[in-house]
């Protein structure tokens, strides 16, 4: 658009505001008129009534303009319930060695009484190089390539103001392939009193979510940029703005620092060769020791309950992952009972070439079973419903059914040396792996019988030709008619 134009379009504009304007000026004194001329009676009703209804928008607005509250951490579970889950998984015979080794870290940690202090961040941020600064007889190791430290280790360290802390170094967060290492860091997150977050430049989007999973957790943070001799002090002076304003509400302070790290330089020799070195760079941590004293003045005692929470919370999750994985193990069994039962039921009862249809009493039978397991309150109604329903879906299906089967018997050519009847088999196979398979992830994921999308998920699963699947119904088969062969 021409300049002029934006000129003629912004100067209409303009016109419209100013007559809009005088518009209104001039209904508002024509109202007030008319309200003086009002018996005084109505002009009180009038006016509280109008007073009523500026409060009313003036608390709808501040409602939206009010400054938010702190973050709420996440809620802390009981440590009994905990206690009990777990012995409930270790009942099922779930290893939950890991989560009981866990709960002894907390209760040692809690006689012990140190400040524990986790240094965590992204990979090559400097954890190792800082815990170098602040414990300088300890060794570690720290290297320009991403993911030098591959546990976590710990480190006594004594601030300024004589407090000692226990430092854990951690593996960096966000290495590809490094998962496995990345969970162990969170969790020696957890039990720290305080964690010291390390980031070499603005935050990322990754950087920022795990700030926001520390700060849920309710852990005092402190978010530290370092490497700050990369930047002149005007650019850094930014950096921590932003930084400030993407933590706000989650840490406590925010500083930069350069932890030293080493760097190489050239060095001219007498006789004019010049030669690589290595040296240190010295440390300048010095805001950071002033926000560590601060951050630690409540002492481990103080800061004890919070940390207490966190790893409770912490442990909750990983029950809970434990408890769908050990549910998730049962229903597979009891899939693969139930798909057992019908392939022996369908040898002994089909003739070659007739219809399939569900056997009612499996279904039913496989339908509570799972129903059990995920604690769901099924009536026998929804029950019939659901099988009927299933029976339903078969009769339209049924060719896919078969042509799934057909190619199975293909593919793996010795289920053919079990003789007639093997389709069938093969097929009834299929049709409970599926309808376990829907009903146990429908159930996980929705806590009731909901036909619609256990129908859904069944369908879908029928037609499921999937080469490990394949291989797992292949197996299944074959075991189950040896077994009646043999038996
Ligand atoms: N310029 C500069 N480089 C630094 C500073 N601190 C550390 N470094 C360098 O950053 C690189 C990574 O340092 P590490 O201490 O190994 O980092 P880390 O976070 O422990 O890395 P991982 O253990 O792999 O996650 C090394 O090359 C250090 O020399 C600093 O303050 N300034
Ligand atoms: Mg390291």
């Amino acid at each position: 658009m021409s300049r002029r134009l934006r000129l003629l379009f912004a100067a209409l504009a303009l016109a419209a505001l100013l007559w809009l304007l005088l518009a209104a000026t001039e209904r508002f004194l024509a109202l007030t008129q008319r309200f003086l001329t009002l018996p005084i009676a109505l002009q009180w009703t009038l006016g509280v009534l109008l007073g009523i209804f500026a409060a009313a928008g003036l608390s709808v607005l501040w409602w939206f303009l009010r400054p938010r509250r702190k973050r709420r951490p996440l809620p802390v579970p009981d440590r009994d319930n905990l206690e009990q889950r777990i012995g409930q998984l270790r009942e099922h015979g779930a290893d939950t060695g890991l989560l009981a080794a866990e709960l002894d870290e907390l209760d040692r940690r809690r006689r012990d009484a140190r400040l524990y202090v986790a240094v965590f961040g992204e990979i090559s941020t400097g954890k190792s190089s800082l815990i170098r600064a602040l414990a300088p007889q300890a060794q570690l190791a720290s290297d320009v390539r991403g993911g030098t430290t591959r546990a976590v280790g710990h480190y006594d360290s004594t601030l300024p103001d004589g407090r000692s802390l226990v430092l854990a170094d951690v593996p960096g967060s966000r290495e590809s392939g490094g998962e496995a290492r990345e969970a162990a860091a969170r969790e020696e997150a957890l039990r720290a009193h305080a964690v010291i977050y390390l980031c070499a430049g603005d935050l990322t989007r990754g950087q920022a979510d795990e700030l926001h999973w520390l700060a849920d957790f309710g852990k005092p943070l402190l978010l530290v940029l370092n490497k700050a001799d990369q930047w002149n002090p005007a650019e850094r002076e930014q950096l921590l703005a932003k930084l400030r304003r993407q933590s706000r509400d989650m840490a406590s302070a925010v500083v930069a620092i350069s932890a030293g790290g080493s760097e190489r330089y050239q060095r001219q020799l007498a006789d004019g060769r010049t030669e690589s070195v290595e040296r240190l760079r010295k440390p300048a941590i010095e805001p950071l020791l002033h926000a560590l004293s601060q951050l630690a003045a409540p002492g481990a005692e103080g800061l004890e309950s919070l940390r207490e929470s966190a790893v409770l919370a912490g442990l909750h999750q990983r029950t809970g992952t434990l408890e769908a994985q050990t549910r998730a193990e049962q229903a597979e069994r009891i899939v693969s009972k139930y798909a057992r039962r019908a392939i022996v039921g369908a040898m002994a009862a089909v003739a070659p070439g007739s219809d399939l249809v569900i056997q009612g009493v499996l279904a039913t039978g496989l339908t509570r079973a799972l129903a059990e397991l995920y604690g769901v309150k099924v009536s026998e109604v929804q029950i019939e419903d659901f099988v009927r329903q299933a029976k339903l879906t078969l009769r339209t299906g049924s060719s896919i059914v078969l042509a799934v089967a057909g190619n199975a018997l293909k593919a793996f050519p010795g289920l053919g040396t079990l003789g007639g009847g093997v389709l069938h088999a093969f097929a009834y196979a299929l049709i409970f792996d599926s309808m376990g398979r829907a009903l146990a992830a429908s159930l996980a994921e929705r806590h009731t019988l909901d036909q619609d999308d256990a129908g859904a998920r069944l369908r879908e699963l029928l037609a499921d030709a999937g080469s490990g699947r394949m291989r797992r119904l292949a197996a299944l088969t074959m075991e189950a008619m040896q077994e009646r062969a043999g038996g």
